[in-house]
């Protein structure tokens, strides 16, 4: 149940999207910002794009994450439709050769357009980096990703501890 108005926009082109686009979400929910997904097709229903992307500011949204797959066009075309920042998400769809359709379809924007790009199926760093871009301007968003990466800091901490203690050699001595 959404607890309040959405400030970051998911959307992506088929339903088969969302295993992977759910990421973007869990995320987004564990800090506390309120997220809408939805599916938005560039090439089924071109129309729903425009009116997503025109109306996005207006209702509210700062950012938006577009995952799509094959030819992914979903995420560019949005990015030519608002000034708000939009994340791409590439994923190894059904109809993907091999991933890299996706990617190259989404990172390889022209001069003007941006879309920030991350890895293939990522959409959970999608999600991290929305929650920065409204952390930039937002003390209370940027104290829980601060404290995000001091729990990565330790977990990372604790894997090497184990590995020292299943006996593998470490001269590395650094706690930091
Ligand atoms: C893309 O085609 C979608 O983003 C999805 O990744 C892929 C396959 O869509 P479906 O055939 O599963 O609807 O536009």
């Amino acid at each position: 149940m959404q607890t309040s108005n959405p400030v970051v926009g998911i959307i992506m082109g088929s339903d088969s999207d969302l295993p992977v686009m759910q990421d973007a979400k869990n995320f987004l929910d564990s800090i506390g910002i309120s997220a809408e997904v939805t599916v938005v097709s560039a090439h089924r229903t071109p129309l729903r794009m425009v009116d997503y992307a025109t109306q996005a500011r207006k209702r509210g949204l700062k950012v938006i994450i577009a995952g799509a797959g094959g030819a992914a066009h979903l995420p560019g075309m949005v990015a030519s439709l608002t000034s708000l920042p939009v994340i791409g998400v590439p994923v190894k769809s059904s109809n993907s050769i091999d991933g890299w359709d996706s990617v190259l379809s989404i990172l390889q924007m022209p001069n003007g357009v941006p879309v920030a790009t991350v890895a293939l199926n990522a959409a959970k760093n999608a999600g991290i980096l929305a929650a920065q871009i409204i952390g930039s301007s937002d003390t209370s968003v940027a104290e829980k990703l601060d404290a995000f990466k001091a729990e990565m800091n330790e977990e990372v901490l604790a894997k090497a501890a184990r590995l020292q203690a299943n006996g593998l050699p470490n001269s590395f001595d650094t706690n930091q």
